[in-house]
């Protein structure tokens, strides 16, 4: 297939776009690069230093002998969207351009705004474009199991059968996003949806959990391959930053009382998932939802497993309940429903079996690179506290 990459220069994007290539598909990616800039705002290098992309791709064409095409385009500029769909005639987008912090999302209004202008107008050009040069393009978009929230009932795949006053229907699921980021991809399953009802597009909606992991079968080729992996606070995801924290020696940032619970998946099999649902299409008109996660974890629970595992490379580490700068359910109940990926044949890397040999021994190996001071929480959800330490800087 003609596969284009939206956000192919970042953590999953460029994983995706080796493991695709190396099926035979032909790939082509997109990326404007403002993630880049946003990490050195913020102060989160990656823990391994990532080439650019053109000397990626280029190790990847010495490395595996197939090339990849790229664009340094914004999906904010319509124009070019239209140029890089005439130039690639995609038989699929897969779709990561996005803003994904939720802490990013509330620094304050500029980074919020920054957020949601370009998720939403990116995502919303796209869909005219397609609409218009692509329409029979099957776009597969990564969302976010968080816009479902932390419900008190089971958490369907994107939709829930309804009856109400002896009537019944089936209704989008009832969202209760946690962070302006959380709710961009909320505004943007609705655009999709609509775009889908209206115009005929086929889309598949990834509602993705917490993704960890450092590495994939093709980033192991050679170190030039690496992809972009974040521990710090603003774009580390919980279970990166854990292993992170235990082989610096540093406690493990719980926040809260850490019966915050939410699925999880390893970043190998977020790319089996986009390619099932690359070989298994939606139809036209039709916006199908996938939950994609494997396992579900509460965040204390996770923080005693990566503890437990550490003392098996003799690392002592322990763990730090911090005051919660996020506002969130601290305990509840949480039970999503994650089968239309199963069914289409995900068989998943469980976290037992990737977190000392994969997660703990490859970070190991780069202990020097790490940045203490990227651990500590930065931006805080509640207004009446102060100014987090990223705004004192200016
Ligand atoms: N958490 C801690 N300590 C930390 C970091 C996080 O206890 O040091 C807690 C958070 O309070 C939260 C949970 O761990 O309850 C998950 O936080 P996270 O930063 O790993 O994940 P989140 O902000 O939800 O966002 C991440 C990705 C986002 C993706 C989302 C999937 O950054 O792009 O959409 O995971 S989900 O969580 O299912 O919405």
């Amino acid at each position: 297939m003609r596969v284009l990459i939206l956000g192919g220069d970042g953590y999953l994007g460029w994983p995706t776009a080796m493991y695709l290539s190396r099926r035979g598909h032909a790939v082509a990616l997109l990326d404007n690069f403002v993630k880049r800039r946003w990490e050195a705002e913020t102060g989160g290098r990656p823990l391994i230093d990532v080439p650019k992309l053109p000397d990626r791709v280029r190790a990847w064409s010495r490395i595996s002998g197939r090339d990849i095409a790229h664009y340094d385009v914004d999906l904010c500029d319509y124009a070019s969207v239209v140029r890089v769909l005439a130039d690639t005639a995609p038989d699929v987008i897969v779709h990561y351009a996005e803003q994904p912090s939720a802490p990013f999302s509330m620094i304050d209004v500029h980074h919020a705004a920054a957020t949601q202008s370009n998720n939403v107008i990116g995502t919303l050009n796209l869909l005219w474009a397609l609409r218009d040069h692509r329409p029979s393009t099957h776009l597969v978009k990564l969302g976010t199991m968080g816009q479902y929230g932390t419900p008190n009932i089971d958490i369907e795949e994107g939709f829930l059968e309804i009856r109400h006053n002896n009537r019944t229907d089936r209704l989008p699921f009832p969202c209760q996003p946690g962070s302006f980021y959380h709710l961009s991809k909320v505004h943007d399953s609705h655009n999709v949806r609509f775009a889908c009802a209206a115009w005929g597009l086929a889309a598949t909606d990834l509602n993705q959990g917490v993704v960890y992991g450092i590495e994939t079968d093709e980033t192991k080729l050679d170190p030039a391959l690496s992809t972009s992996f974040h521990y710090d606070a603003v774009f580390g995801t919980v279970l990166n930053r854990f292993c992170v924290q235990a082989i610096l020696g540093t406690p493990l940032t719980v926040y809260g009382r850490g019966g915050q619970k939410r699925g999880f998946i390893n970043i190998r099999d977020t790319l089996r998932c986009v390619e099932l649902a690359l070989l298994n299409p939606a139809p036209a008109g039709e916006y199908r939802v996938f939950n994609q996660f494997t396992e579900v974890f509460g965040v204390a629970e996770l923080a005693e497993t990566v503890v437990h595992s550490a003392t098996r490379l003799d690392i002592r580490s322990r763990i730090d309940h911090l005051p919660n700068p996020r506002v969130e359910r601290e305990d509840h109940y949480y039970n999503p429903v994650g089968s239309g990926l199963t069914a289409l044949g995900l068989e998943p890397h469980l976290l037992s079996q990737e977190l000392v040999g994969s997660m703990l021994r490859n970070i190991g190996a780069h202990t020097d690179s790490i940045d203490r001071a990227a651990i500590l929480p930065v931006t805080n959800w509640r207004r009446e506290l102060p100014a987090t330490p990223l705004l004192a800087r200016g």
